[in-house]
């Protein structure tokens, strides 16, 4: 007879009582999170979401990729990146128009916020007008405004703030210990500096990373000590599995492979640490979610997973369906997060 494993139910560093977030986390603390027993871990991460959020509602941002492909950024997973072969069509910057079109019909599919992606290394000065054309405008719709641009310098984030910005998105990734391993055109410090410079402009951050590109559980944990030590915790908290893209060094190694990036058990770990060492931050189920199932899904939200991407795409890759995320609601008793009130409101209640 197989005979269970016992593990020892420590003590672990759970948030303070009030459930206000530290910023004092140690990387061996948040890989002794990572060690728990695995029901001991969701039952921990479970009642720091309910603390701070109803568990029932998830928040709803739809992706626009409004600069596509031909970026010069050596990012070993992405579709996007000059610098390998993946069959993708690389598109000059959208019309506002268009994009305001885009965003509209986002809205009337029930998401809250409409995120503008574009595959740059760095913001240039001469794209900012057609930008602030385009935030002023999906901000009129009444939808949040989110942008992911690549690097910025102090004063472009003031411009995109004054445009009406309220969210961007810039990822650290991984752990600094396995950066090396993923991209070389951009310093860790530099994404630091980023999004300090988004701090500074009052706009809110969304920064997180990506799991399942061959990384230790310990770069997991590094990656979310990092951003549990930021000056404050990111608003909006990424969780992206790997979405193996052929031609991409790390997609191709794990499609030589035949692996899963991530063992599903693992994934709901790293959003369950997550919740426990960013209890206010929405953690979003990101990339990959198109390959999961809902059992899994149903997991990740137990986790403290309360954010998702909708509307069928991402960037380049797919997303599940508006049915198909209706259903999901509908057998989980999930609901859009406050409808007519912005994410920070309900975070602040
Ligand atoms: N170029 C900008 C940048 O890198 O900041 C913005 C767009 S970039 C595509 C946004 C994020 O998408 C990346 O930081 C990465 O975390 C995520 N991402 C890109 N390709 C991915 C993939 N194949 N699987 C999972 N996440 C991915
Ligand atoms: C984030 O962390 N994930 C989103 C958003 N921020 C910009 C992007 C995921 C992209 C997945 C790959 C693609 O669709 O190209
Ligand atoms: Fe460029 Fe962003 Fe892709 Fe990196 S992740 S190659 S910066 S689009």
């Amino acid at each position: 007879m197989t005979r269970f494993k016992r593990r020892a139910m420590t003590q672990t560093h759970a948030p303070q009582a009030n459930n206000a977030p530290r910023h004092d986390w140690t990387l061996p603390q948040v890989e002794a999170l990572f060690e728990l027993p695995f029901m001991e871990l969701v039952f921990q991460a479970a009642s720091v979401h309910r603390a701070g959020f109803d568990p029932s509602e998830v928040q709803l941002s739809q992706l626009l990729s409004v600069k596509t492909g031909g970026c010069a950024e050596n990012c070993g997973y992405c579709s996007q990146s000059a610098h390998f072969k993946t069959g993708l069509k690389a598109e000059k910057l959208m019309d506002a128009d268009e994009v305001i079109a885009r965003a509209r019909a986002a809205r009337d599919g029930g998401a809250q916020r409409f995120c503008m992606g574009a595959a740059w290394r760095e913001l240039k000065d001469r794209d900012l007008p057609r930008l602030a054309a385009m935030i002023g405008g999906v901000k009129a719709l009444g939808l949040e405004t989110c942008a992911t641009l690549g690097m910025l310098t102090a004063d472009q984030a003031k411009q995109l703030k004054d445009a009406g910005l309220d969210y961007y998105n810039h990822n650290l990734d991984t752990g600094p210990e396995y950066y090396g391993d993923v991209v070389s055109t951009r310093t860790y410090q530099e994404r630091l500096d980023t999004l300090a410079y988004v701090r500074d402009a009052g706009m809110s951050t969304c920064c997180g990373g990506i799991v399942g590109m061959g990384e230790t559980r310990r770069d997991r944990a590094s990656l979310l000590h990092q951003l549990a030590t930021l000056p404050s915790h990111p608003d909006s908290l990424p969780i992206n599995g790997l979405v193996p893209v052929s031609g991409t060094p790390l997609g191709d190694k794990i499609l030589r492979d035949g692996a899963k990036a991530i063992d599903s058990i693992e994934f709901v770990r790293t959003i369950a640490v997550a919740r426990i060492v960013c209890p206010r931050s929405m953690v979003r189920l990101s990339a990959g979610r198109d390959d999961m199932s809902r059992e899994l899904q149903a997991l990740c939200f137990l986790a403290g997973a309360n954010s998702i991407f909708v509307g069928g795409k991402l960037l380049t890759t797919p997303l599940p369906g508006q049915d198909e995320d209706s259903a999901l609601f509908q057998a989980l008793d999930l609901r859009p997060m406050g409808v007519g009130r912005t994410a920070e409101a309900v975070a602040a209640e």
